[in-house]
């Protein structure tokens, strides 16, 4: 991991070292936390973060679910998340924030627990590795499935879904993937361990729906979004089967994480010809959204004016939001 220098924690920027909780800390214990995970990019006209108020959005409603009350509001969770972006000083980041019970009482119920909120930036550049972009993936269908509306709430981003995908992820990786596919309890096709997944086939683009029991993804929402715009292009939320994946003529992922990732192979089938042509589309369409290239949607992006800080005085700590 690529360290960085400040970590926003609870009102104040602390350094990246010094950003400690207790051992006792709820959330760690079971799993009490929500999350996100949201990209800066370097555009022509200095950083900007990627659609920051659906994310920040998305945080408040994960936390909505779970009855959790953040104890800042949207806007100054948005401005904490900016200034930790500028305050690093870093043009192109990955920024996690992350809501969680914290020290105080042990035993289920979070709610006598204080919310805590934290926020860190750092260069975190391929996820699925150097080649995924342009090579592909290859994916593992996994044993485990996705977990169930009925058990837990999927479309909440919160730390303890994540126990599900790890699951997932350690068995693809043990088996030499480098990714793995969840189905849903139904058999049919729910997402990645960190991604939405989309298939293309015949010319129409399509990708499960919500109730497939997926993360409302805001690339896999930016992607919806692309398929109208471009033109020429179709498409459906559908159900997908566990053979539609491999009979498809292109496969891809999408996330904050991992951007648009073309997959390559699935349980060993490689997928269509081994060209993704409407992948490569799409991909470029993304990379110049994001990238400030594209002017159209220069509402998704939130500049950041990056000032670099050293040191922060005792006496400034604190006092900000
Ligand atoms: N599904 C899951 C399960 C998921 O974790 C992500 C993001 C997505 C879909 C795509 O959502 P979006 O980023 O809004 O397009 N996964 C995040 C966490 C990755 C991590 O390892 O941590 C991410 O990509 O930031």
């Amino acid at each position: 991991m690529k360290e960085s220098t400040w970590i926003w924690l609870d009102g104040s920027l602390v350094k990246w070292s010094e950003a400690k909780v207790p051992f006792l800390t709820h959330a760690l214990h079971y799993a009490t936390g929500v999350f996100e995970g949201i990209r800066c990019y370097n555009t022509s006209e200095g950083p900007a973060i990627f659609r920051l108020p659906e994310h920040v959005s998305r945080m408040f409603e994960s936390a909505k679910i779970y009855l959790m009350k953040i104890p800042y509001s949207r806007e100054e969770v948005t401005g904490a998340i900016t200034k930790t972006v500028a305050a690093n000083g870093l043009d192109e980041c990955y920024v996690r924030p992350l809501a969680y019970y914290g020290y105080g009482e042990m035993g289920l119920n979070p709610l006598p627990n204080r919310v805590s909120v934290g926020i860190a930036a750092w260069r975190w550049d391929s996820y699925l590795g150097e080649k995924a972009e342009r090579e592909g993936v290859r994916c593992q269908v996994s044993s485990w499935r996705r977990i169930h509306q009925a058990s837990m709430p999927p479309q909440a981003k919160s730390t303890s879904n994540y126990a599900n995908a790890a699951l997932a992820k350690i068995e693809a990786l043990k088996a030499g993937y480098d990714e793995a596919i969840m189905l849903n309890m139904d058999g049919m096709v729910a997402e990645a361990s960190a991604e939405n997944i989309f298939r293309v086939k015949d010319g129409i683009v399509s990708t499960p729906p919500a109730s497939a029991g997926v993360l409302r993804g805001i690339t896999r929402d930016t992607i919806i979004r692309l398929t109208t715009d471009l033109g020429g292009i179709e498409f459906r939320r559908v159900d997908i089967s566990r053979e539609e994946l491999y009979t498809s003529d292109e496969l891809f992922l999408t996330g904050t994480a991992a951007g648009v990732t073309p997959v390559r192979e699935v349980d060993g089938r490689t997928i269509g010809s081994g060209a993704w042509p409407v992948t490569q589309r799409l991909m470029e369409a993304y990379s110049n959204i994001v990238h400030g290239r594209d002017k159209q949607y220069s509402e998704w992006l939130t500049p950041v004016a990056t000032k670099r800080i050293e040191t922060i005085s005792s006496s400034a700590r604190g006092t900000t939001v």
